[in-house]
């Protein structure tokens, strides 16, 4: 048994020397890990430790999550999940807890559900807000008690300890972001209250909530509806064509998809469109396969029911799109973004997938209901007619401007005769 413990210590000194070297990473670099040390990457702490109570949401396991912003600094984030494992990992010999918030990329290991698809630092953010915060507290309850242990900068400052008999389930992580890494550590409601509502319609049915205990303010976001009631609340002060937005999704091997849409009697387009629950703000494949769907499918239906206009020429993606507001959520296995930021996907699978799935959907719906299909192809029309009339009129004034250019070119050189 001796020589057991021994081969465990030296390897245990090994890993300890890789994961002082992991973590000092962060802290040499945070830029690279949460992308500056400014107020947005103060809040990206929350949103990272969030993430990972949203992924057990997502595997089916938690269906609260509660923020709290406390007086003395610190932020914790509360679910009612599983809670983190604490037993005694075989490997590491350390509490599987200590090894996911001290070691970087340890998220990946105990993870045995498939669909963690969130977004963050996939499973590694937890230890690198940890890194960045000058204490963080995990506390969980979990196998029948309440288990607490404390960290400085990423390093466990307290053994693993069982506090006391607890009957429920699940994770809070208390955290004080390190004042000599961020430029201000005062956590803003108002950067973290929108945040989370876009991440209670993009996942149904879970109650997030942030509650600020130095001023009271509180506020509580569950949408049962998902999507649609993000639709609903993007056309609050509009008036709608068509009284429920339309809504669709499908499962395509790795990629589900769920898109939700409604169009209102103005002419801008608003598209929100997500891959894992990050906000992919220049698009990307999932977006382009939406898009062509919807052009395709709509000038096919007007084909199919003899739908004409003055120009017979095809209507555009723009006149298709203009009032209308969407929403589409893509959650993809192995995303690739075009860079760090997170914001354009890449995956070229993903763009066909998508295309077949909303023409198969669209199809349908337009077949099935014709009145919501004239309204939106009339829309489209009148799109097509105004943009046609544009073009026109700029073409107009061109060429008059060419044409007074010329006599007036004319008129110089007579003068100068
Ligand atoms: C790994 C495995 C299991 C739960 C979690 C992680 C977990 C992590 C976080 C982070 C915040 N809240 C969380 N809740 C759960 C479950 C393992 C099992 O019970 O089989």
């Amino acid at each position: 048994m001796p020589e057991i413990e021994s081969v465990v210590n030296s390897d245990y000194d090994e890993s300890n020397i890789t994961v002082l070297q992991g973590l000092e990473a962060v802290r040499l670099r945070p830029g690279m890990y949460i992308g500056g040390v400014d107020s947005a990457a103060l809040h990206h702490l929350v949103f990272e430790i969030v993430d990972n109570s949203v992924d057990e949401a997502l595997a089916g396991f938690c269906n609260e999550i509660h923020a709290i912003i406390n007086p003395d600094g610190s932020l914790s984030v509360e679910d009612n999940g599983r809670g983190i494992p604490v037993g005694i990992h075989e490997e590491e010999g350390i509490p599987a807890v200590e090894l996911i918030l001290t070691r970087l990329h340890a998220g990946g290991k105990f993870d045995n559900s498939n669909y963690k698809v969130s977004g963050g630092l996939n499973g590694v953010g937890a230890s690198v807000v940890n890194a960045l915060s000058g204490k963080m507290i995990a506390e969980i309850h979990r196998e029948g008690f309440l288990w607490k242990q404390e960290y400085e900068q990423g390093i466990t400052v307290t053994p693993l300890e069982k506090v006391e008999e607890s009957k429920k389930t699940g994770t809070q992580i208390t955290f004080w972001p390190d004042e000599t890494i961020f430029d201000n550590v005062e956590f803003n409601f108002e950067i973290l209250a929108p945040r989370l509502r876009e991440l209670a319609f993009l996942n149904r049915g879970i109650l997030i909530s942030i509650r600020d205990n130095r001023t009271d303010r509180y506020q509580e976001f569950q949408y049962e509806g998902g999507i649609v009631e993000f639709i609903k609340h993007m056309n609050e002060n509009k008036s709608v064509l068509h009284e429920s937005p339309v809504y669709f999704s499908g499962k395509s091997e790795d990629v589900e998809i769920e898109v939700a849409f409604q169009y209102n009697d103005s002419y801008t387009e608003r598209i929100y469109s997500f891959v894992n629950n990050i906000n992919t703000v220049e698009g990307g494949t999932h977006l382009t396969g939406f898009k062509g769907a919807l052009t395709r499918t709509l000038n096919n239906y007007m084909t199919a029911n003899k739908i004409t206009n003055d120009s017979k020429e095809n209507l555009s993606g723009e006149d298709v799109r203009e009032g209308m507001a969407v929403v589409i959520s893509a959650r993809v296995m192995n995303p690739q973004f075009e860079s760090q930021k997170k914001i354009k996907l890449t995956n070229v699978e993903i763009k066909g997938k998508v295309e077949t799935l909303v023409s198969e959907y669209l199809g349908s719906f337009l077949e099935e209901n014709p009145v919501v299909a004239k309204k939106i192809i009339a829309k489209g029309i009148d799109a097509q007619r105004a943009r046609l009339a544009a073009k026109k009129a700029r073409e107009l004034t061109r060429r008059k401007n060419v044409l007074e250019f010329s006599t007036l070119h004319g008129k110089l050189a007579d003068c100068q005769e």
